[in-house]
């Protein structure tokens, strides 16, 4: 099965928690405090790889998870850092965030790689909270969150040359003589659905081939399966437009010809402005005396055309139409065309994130309960320790610092109201 579009879920790292622990020496009553830090999550990175073609891997498996960190430990141990989970996607896969819309990413080359879910922090040992007035914190920092996300992957691009035309004009048995591909070759329409990918070998270059299924007249209005497979087309670099030459199925080779075109045409004008080589196949049943391939070579090159005679049972004059689609591509990267650039969004980045240090508060109508709520005051609140003074009072500090209590008193709260942090909900006194 071909898959050129997959949906799957990934979800990065939790980070460790900050640990709460205190020396404990001979003789010394009280020591002081050590715990470690947390490590950190484990990230979510994408990377193009050359060898693989197809998305078809994300059919089976859609749940992709990273490792969470350890939590710190005692002796100012640090928490083991969660592992990074490397995803391989084939170049030209575009990664687009599900719920925005916005596109993450585009791994263009080999290589590239970028981290689509970042783990969550590790949080901070209570060794870090000690100070002049504070000699036995008893709270730690809570690990940063888990980030998880649904993303759309998509093959921008699937080959360097694609086999286009009318069905049953030979496309998939060229694909086979061409290169090791084995595609279902018949003498029907529309035996082939899902492309079938193939790397012809020329020894001093190689190219990846696709064979896509035949388009009809009316491919671009939906017509036989067309907008499909002009997708397919469109995710070629150059065309070897394939043409039944001999006629065998009564229809005339030159308006073949210009049928296909106008289809691609009619999807997008620039589908029809990419490099395209017309293959005259199938003339070892040309019949002596016909001048179908004279007419059509006439009218491929007035259109500007190169065309080459071949016949993909024989073999005769495929290396011709190969040689013709490499020197393509060569020209293809040394002028390459202006892609329209991506812009691509880290959603991670806590600073670049407005959204951060902002603390919403409300009140709910139908309980009549105030709520506080903010990514930073939910990270800080994780932290606290309620069975500790010095840890409350650090959520205090904080709430206070930011106005949040104030702004709640202007919606109206008095004392005994209800105030909510994330699921907890407590009783508000005013000292
Ligand atoms: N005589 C002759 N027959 C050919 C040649 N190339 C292909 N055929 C035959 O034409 C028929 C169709 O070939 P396919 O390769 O399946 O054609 P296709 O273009 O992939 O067809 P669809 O997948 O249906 O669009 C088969 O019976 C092939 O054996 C050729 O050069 N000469
Ligand atoms: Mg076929």
């Amino acid at each position: 099965m071909f898959v050129d579009r997959a949906k799957i879920t990934i979800r990065s790292g939790k980070g460790g928690n900050g640990a709460v622990s205190f020396r404990r020496e001979p003789f010394v009553p009280e020591g002081g405090p050590d715990g470690g830090d947390g490590g950190k999550g484990g990230d979510i990175v994408f990377m193009a790889d050359r060898n693989l073609r197809t998305l078809m891997d994300f059919r089976y498996k859609r749940k992709y998870e990273a490792e969470s960190g350890a939590d710190g430990m005692k002796k100012k141990q640090y928490g083991k850092k969660g592992a990074d989970l490397v995803i391989k996607v084939p170049v030209g896969t575009v990664v687009t965030d599900e719920e925005t819309g916005l596109v993450m990413y585009d791994l263009v080359q080999d290589g590239d790689s970028f981290i689509a879910a970042k783990g969550g922090k590790g949080g901070k040992g209570n060794v870090h909270y000690k100070s002049s007035v504070r000699q036995a914190p008893n709270f730690a920092e809570a690990g940063g969150e888990a980030k998880e996300r649904t993303v759309i992957l998509e093959l921008k691009s699937i080959a360097d040359v694609g086999l286009v035309g009318f069905p049953n004009v030979g496309k998939s048995t060229i694909l086979s003589v061409a290169t090791s591909a084995r595609p279902k070759i018949a003498n029907y329409h529309f035996t082939t659905i899902d492309p079938n990918l193939g790397v012809a070998d020329l020894g001093s270059t190689s190219f990846v081939m696709a064979d896509i299924a035949g388009i009809i007249e009316g491919a671009h209005e939906g017509a036989g399966l067309g907008f499909y497979f002009l997708k397919h087309i469109e995710r070629t670099k150059v065309l070897i437009h394939v043409i039944d030459v001999s006629g065998s199925e009564g229809r005339d080779p030159v308006e073949d010809m210009d049928k296909i075109n106008e289809e691609l045409k009619q999807y997008s004008e620039a589908l029809l402005k990419k490099p395209q080589i017309v293959a005259a196949n199938k003339m070892d049943i040309l019949e002596d005396g016909n001048d179908n391939y004279e007419r059509l070579k006439a009218h491929a090159e007035e259109k500007g055309y190169e065309i080459y005679p071949m016949s993909a049972a024989t073999g005769k004059g495929v290396k011709e139409v190969l040689n013709a689609a490499a020197r393509m591509l060569q020209r293809l990267e040394e002028e390459p065309v202006e892609e329209e650039p991506v812009e691509t969004f880290d959603f991670d980045k806590e600073d670049n994130d407005p959204d951060y240090r902002k603390i919403e508060a409300y009140k709910e109508e139908d309980t009549g309960v105030y709520v506080l709520s903010g990514k930073q005051l939910h990270k800080i609140f994780d932290s606290t320790n309620f069975n500790d003074l010095g840890s409350l009072r650090y959520l205090y500090k904080y709430l206070e610092k930011n106005m949040a209590i104030e702004r709640l008193k202007e919606l109206g709260l008095e004392e005994g109201d209800t105030v909510r942090i994330k699921d907890f909900e407590f009783e508000y006194y005013d000292d």
